[in-house]
């Protein structure tokens, strides 16, 4: 088994401790958003160590969407290249962990769905949309 790596972000990794600590009982909201959080787990392309990254909830069906926002920073999170490259993940949402795989969206009316639904879950991707000029990748994680 890979060794797990944390993020060097603080805030991510405690967030990724409490969710992980606690068996998905604690710290699965955004600060005090109240807004639903899940931990992705998946390889770094270089290193081949495991990765824990916490996204937002938005839910279609069965399916994760990912939204590579990085709060409307100008260039995509590292995660971005991980999931091109290996899109076997295991996702976290509360109690509950799924093996999933993830696929970019590239289909302009698929996005335009998915990303409309990001948004109803969580507004400020939006803002974060017109902040950057970067196209935000949009990924969808379904049941392997
Ligand atoms: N980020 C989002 O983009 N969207 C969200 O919806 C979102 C929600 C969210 C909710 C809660 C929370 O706590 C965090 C949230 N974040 C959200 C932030 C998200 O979890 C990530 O922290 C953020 O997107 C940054 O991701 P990143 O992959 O760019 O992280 C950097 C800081 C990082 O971890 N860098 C590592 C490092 O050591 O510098 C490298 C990690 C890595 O994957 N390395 C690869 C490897 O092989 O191991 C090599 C990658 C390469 O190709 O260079």
């Amino acid at each position: 088994m890979a060794e797990y790596v944390p993020s060097p972000i603080r805030w991510v990794r405690e967030q990724v401790e409490l969710y992980e600590g606690s068996g998905g009982t604690e710290g699965t909201e955004l600060l005090d958003t109240g807004l639903r959080v899940i931990i992705v787990t998946n390889r770094g392309n270089k290193t081949g160590s495991v990765r824990k990254t916490p996204l937002m909830r938005v839910k279609d069906g069965d399916s994760y969407v990912l939204v590579a926002s990085q709060g409307g920073a100008p260039k995509n999170p590292v995660w971005v290249h991980n999931l091109r490259a290996d899109g076997e993940v295991e996702i976290r949402d509360k109690t509950e962990v799924t093996p999933m795989r993830v696929r970019e969206v590239q289909d302009a009316d698929e996005r335009q769905r998915l990303w409309a639904l990001a948004v109803s879950a969580f507004p400020p991707y939006e803002d974060y949309r017109s902040k950057t000029s970067r196209t935000i990748p949009v990924f969808v994680a379904e049941p392997a």
